[in-house]
């Protein structure tokens, strides 16, 4: 596990540079590829006409008859490589489309476990991992280990728990985000009136941000502690996100407009002239209600079933 670990982290280190240099080599390959075309296609006119030239001398001392036959071979000769060029043309392009869309989409394969210190990432990542229980501390670096759906399909996805905390967590984010095929977002039910602001902070700063923007990862929220008799459901939790991201987003956008000169990195949240509601975000958003602890804790299995069949969806 610990190489696993160790290993995924590695790979991972490098994979936003890793995308960019393949996305690179594929331009510069399609560039190259395109160059051999019309140089080879250069090529075969020339041979062509030089053909020509020479017949053509010949056609003086030739009869009539062999004149008009290589003439016709030589038309004929024109549509067969000219065929050969369309179909080398496509192939070249099917490659390069295709090779793009497999890497673009292979590289987003990090399903990334967001949220506040003690929301319980750590406990719900060993349970998606090993299953059992285990006794955690907060978390100072980030793991990493594959998962292997519960689908048919069986797809699997690099699974990263990231530390809650501000100072650690900010770093981290910006080192995945770029490959996030899906965020976990843990929500601590238990205490979540008193995290709501905290939480939706954090929410804001992530689905803001031009990149996750753009990529539009899978948000599940993750709504962990249901064990707990005073947490919160998860249809409450979302109406009470969706009012304090609002107040959010009109203070924010209050602050940037205050502010001089242009604001890079930034896109405004949902639609405007609107409230603010999770169904505006340009990605599948989903509320699942989990309990990583489970009600017997180091004896039982954890209650995270929808999580389970969420992240086999993606
Ligand atoms: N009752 C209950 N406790 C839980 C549950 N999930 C996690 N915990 C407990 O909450 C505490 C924090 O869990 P962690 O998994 O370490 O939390 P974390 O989100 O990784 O915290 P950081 O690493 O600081 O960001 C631990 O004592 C867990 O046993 C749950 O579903 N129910
Ligand atoms: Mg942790």
């Amino acid at each position: 596990m610990d190489d696993k670990i160790h290993l995924d982290l590695e790979d991972f280190s490098s994979e936003p540079f890793l995308e960019s240099f393949i996305k690179q080599i594929q331009k510069e390959e399609a560039v190259f590829l395109i160059g051999i075309f019309v140089a080879l296609l250069l090529v075969i006119l020339t041979v062509d006409m030089d053909d020509k030239i020479h017949l053509d001398l010949e056609d003086f001392s030739s009869e009539p008859f062999l004149d008009s036959f290589i003439k016709q071979i030589q038309k004929e000769e024109a549509v067969f490589l000219i065929g050969i060029f369309v179909a080398l043309l496509l192939v070249i392009l099917t490659v390069v489309f295709f090779g793009n869309f497999w890497g673009s989409s292979k590289a987003r394969n990090a399903v990334l476990l967001l949220g506040l210190c003690d929301s319980g990432k750590t406990l719900l990542f060993t349970r998606l991992l090993l299953g059992k229980f285990v006794r955690t501390q907060m978390s100072i670096t980030e793991s990493s280990a594959t998962y292997k759906s519960k689908s048919d399909r069986g797809s699997s996805w690099t699974l990263i728990d990231v530390p809650g905390h501000e100072s650690l967590r900010v770093q981290i984010v910006e080192k995945y985000k770029a490959v996030a095929r899906a965020v976990v977002f843990v929500v601590d039910s238990s205490v979540f009136q008193k995290d709501v602001r905290d939480v939706a902070e954090f929410l804001y700063s992530i689905f803001t941000d031009s990149i996750v923007a753009k990529n539009a990862p899978a948000l599940v929220i993750a709504c962990n502690k249901q064990d707990v008799s005073m947490a919160k459901s998860g249809k409450l939790i979302q109406q009470q996100l969706e009012k304090e991201l609002n107040t959010l987003r009109l203070t924010r956008s209050a602050a940037l407009s205050a502010q001089d000169g242009p604001v890079g990195g930034s896109v405004y949240l949902g639609k405007r002239g609107k409230d603010f509601e999770f169904s505006q975000l340009p990605c599948r958003v989903e509320f699942i209600e989990c309990s990583a602890r489970g009600s017997k804790a180091e004896d039982g299995d954890a209650d995270i079933d929808a999580l389970e069949k969420s992240l086999a969806r993606l």
